[in-house]
């Protein structure tokens, strides 16, 4: 699908679209997809609250409102649980709970003793800790705004209480690292990275559930029936032990964007300490710990790439997804210089690929069009442009902007792409294409 059959004002020749009018379009997706209180990430497939989601799309909203940027954040963090913890999809009441599955009853949250605040509704497992992060930028959009609501004092303590779960209710491998206990806490959620951990785990027959993804994507585009029997078999589990971290894991994993996205959030809570005049060296002090156990567990210098572990066994998972990638954006990364051979190297060859593929394009399960199996994805490729940015590397960062621009716009804001020939895939309009494209045509003005 082009452009030019949704977004007849972007693109009429598949030529990358004037940068007002991309400004113009990208906003236009983030005000449909607006609810009221939150953006939802897509009106037909995602119709409720996404946690990294909503970071990524506060990102961008920032430079529209900073005011609707404050809110969308606020919203997700009003749904935090009594342990802390953030949970994935915050249920939209007005929206039939039919719409979506697994539904508000399938994760019957309110039942947990750790659970949500009376009256909200969300799942019970939770996605990458951009949150801190998001919070910080969009403060910094516009500090006198900020100022004004009381913004950082209002979200500052939820978000440490945040990183306090995710810190020692989630460290189940005991070396600092924040585990995850479902596929879809990475976010990415049939990596080929999680097939082997997923072996172990007996799924629902198919027979047993209905899915509603398949109403609005294609079925070559999504994860399979045996995958999502999986997904449900681990989720009933792990709500059936009142979501106890403690309780025993059939899936658990150390996942490397998780880790690094939550010391750029830590990195991020030291910067909003001191804007409220508080202790900012804990936060310095966690942020340096987290990078050491990340580099010393999840590095694998053979590979130069950052592998997920599985807690399991034990051992590191031989398979290079772009989840490795996003170190680069950890400041300073002892291993940066091997990791960016990596990124420009055959596995993901940055630069000759639409975005960065999401899994090696050299590796045994790669499928350039399946979710999370090699498509390139705006919001990681986000990440990794920050990244490179920080590892100095301006003009590999300079064409993945252009990628992220032009494939946004050719595609009507796809969810995500082929990472060989650019075509889109999944939804459109999709809320974080529209925000990190929002949020580098920022970067770009400034
Ligand atoms: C996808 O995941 C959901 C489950 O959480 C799904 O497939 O139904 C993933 O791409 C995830 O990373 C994303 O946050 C979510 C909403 O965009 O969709």
């Amino acid at each position: 699908m082009t452009a030019s059959s949704t977004h007849p004002a972007l693109s009429r020749s598949g030529a990358p679209a004037d940068p007002a009018e991309l400004r113009r379009a990208a906003t236009a997706v983030l005000l449909r997809n607006w609810t009221g209180r939150s953006t939802v990430p897509s009106r037909g497939l995602y119709p409720h609250q996404w946690s990294w989601d909503s970071a990524f799309i506060t990102l961008g909203l920032r430079h529209v409102s900073a005011r609707r940027a404050q809110q969308e954040l606020e919203s997700l963090l009003g749904a935090q649980w009594a342990d802390g913890r953030l949970p994935h999809i915050v249920f939209d009441p007005a929206t039939p709970s039919g719409a979506y599955f697994p539904g508000p009853e399938f994760w019957d949250a309110g039942a947990s003793a750790a659970g949500p605040p009376a009256g909200v509704r969300t799942s019970g497992i939770i996605q990458p800790p951009v949150h801190a992060l998001a919070a910080w930028e969009t403060h910094r959009a516009n500090p006198a705004e900020s100022a004004r609501r009381g913004f950082l004092s209002r979200v500052y303590p939820r978000l440490v209480a945040w990183h306090r779960y995710l810190g020692e209710r989630r460290d189940l491998g005991g070396r600092g690292l924040a585990a995850i206990v479902h596929p879809w806490e990475s976010g990415m959620d049939n990596s080929p990275v999680w097939d082997g951990p997923l072996d172990r785990v007996t799924p629902w027959s198919p027979g047993s559930f209905q899915r509603r993804d398949l109403d609005h994507a294609a079925s070559g585009d999504r994860p399979t029936d045996l995958d999502y029997g999986r997904y449900l078999r681990l989720a009933a589990d792990y709500r059936d032990h009142g979501y106890d971290d403690t309780a025993p894991h059939t899936f658990a994993a150390e996942d490397p964007a998780l880790n690094a996205l939550l010391i750029l959030s830590e990195h991020a809570l030291a910067g909003i300490a001191g804007a409220l005049g508080l202790p900012a060296e804990r936060h310095e002090t966690r942020a340096a710990a987290l990078t050491r156990a990340l580099v010393d567990t999840l590095y694998d210098p053979d590979m130069g790439h950052f592998l997920a572990r599985d807690l399991v066994d034990g051992e590191r998972i031989r398979e290079c997804s772009a989840a490795g990638l996003v170190p680069l954006a950890v400041p300073r990364l002892p291993v940066a210089g091997e990791l960016l051979r990596t990124a420009r190297g055959e596995r993901f060859r940055l630069g000759h690929s639409h975005l960065v593929p999401s899994y090696d394009r050299t590796g045994h399960a790669f499928e350039p069009g399946r979710y999370w199996r090699g498509p390139g994805w705006f919001n990681v490729s986000w990440v990794i442009h920050r990244g490179l940015l920080r590892q100095g590397a301006a003009a590999d960062a300079a064409a993945l902007r252009e990628q992220i621009r032009t494939s946004a716009a050719e595609t009507g804001f796809a969810e995500y792409v082929d990472p060989l020939n650019g075509a889109g895939r999944g939804a459109r309009d999709f809320s974080w294409t529209a925000a990190t494209v929002l949020d580098l045509l920022a970067q770009e003005s400034a």
